[in-house]
């Protein structure tokens, strides 16, 4: 086990059975044009942790540990949005609808991928999922099962959406969670500063929170 500095006390990390997740850090929540944005959102101050969420990718490929990359999508006949998804988002560019980068969070589309600093390489696992959390219709919880997985380390956007539904997801699952602070974001500083104390509160009852550095000197 490898200690790691901290909140709400430090997480014990089992090299042999950790995981990155880095949630739907595609170009329609991070750049003008896509579906963040057609909700409204200032979109720029997701790009920030590009550089972070690069160097956390980096310290796991370095160590050989699994990396699953997460992407919002949905299928082009939108047969798993239920109207309840779809009629909640600005009328008039809604989820299928034709945006600056294609139809708005469907897969293949120019705004689904992830964007070009966080490629996925081979052997990466890719999960396109319907919903806000990672387990819902995706079958992950069987693979990360067959890997061994026991641990997640998130990151990614945005923190109080995909993020802390995901998180939520697996610690109902029984995976122990560690969110890496400076590597997830949101539209609104209140929300994510929010969510990560909701997190760590009451003896880390959704998970623990740190920043990429304590991980790195750690793992180092
Ligand atoms: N709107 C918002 O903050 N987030 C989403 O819709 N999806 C994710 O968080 N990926």
């Amino acid at each position: 086990m490898i200690p790691v500095p901290a909140r709400p006390y430090p997480f014990q990390l089992d090299p042999a059975h950790t995981a990155l997740v880095v949630i739907d850090m595609q170009r329609d929540f991070i750049e003008r044009g896509g579906f963040g944005d057609s909700l409204g959102n200032d979109v720029q101050r997701l790009k920030a942790i590009i550089p972070t969420t690069a160097a956390l990718i980096s310290l796991f490929r370095a160590q050989a540990w699994p990396i699953i990359h997460t992407r919002e999508a949905h299928k082009p006949d939108l047969s798993d949005c239920p109207p309840a998804k779809r009629n909640r988002g600005k009328p008039g560019l809604r989820i299928g609808d034709a945006g600056a980068m294609g139809r708005i969070l469907i897969a293949g589309e120019p705004g689904n991928q992830i964007v070009a600093e966080l490629s996925p390489l081979d052997g990466e696992v890719v999960v396109d999922k319907p919903g806000k959390g990672m387990f819902y219709a995706t079958g992950i919880h069987e693979r990360l099962k067959a890997l061994g997985i026991t641990q997640l380390v998130f990151a990614g956007v945005t923190t109080e959406v995909c993020v802390q539904t995901s998180m939520r997801e697996a610690n109902d699952r029984g995976y122990e969670c560690l969110v890496i602070e400076d590597a997830t974001e949101s539209y609104f500083p209140q929300f994510k500063a929010a969510t990560i104390e909701m997190i760590v509160a009451q003896g880390a009852i959704v998970g623990w929170a740190t920043p990429l550095a304590s991980l790195e000197q750690a793992v180092s």
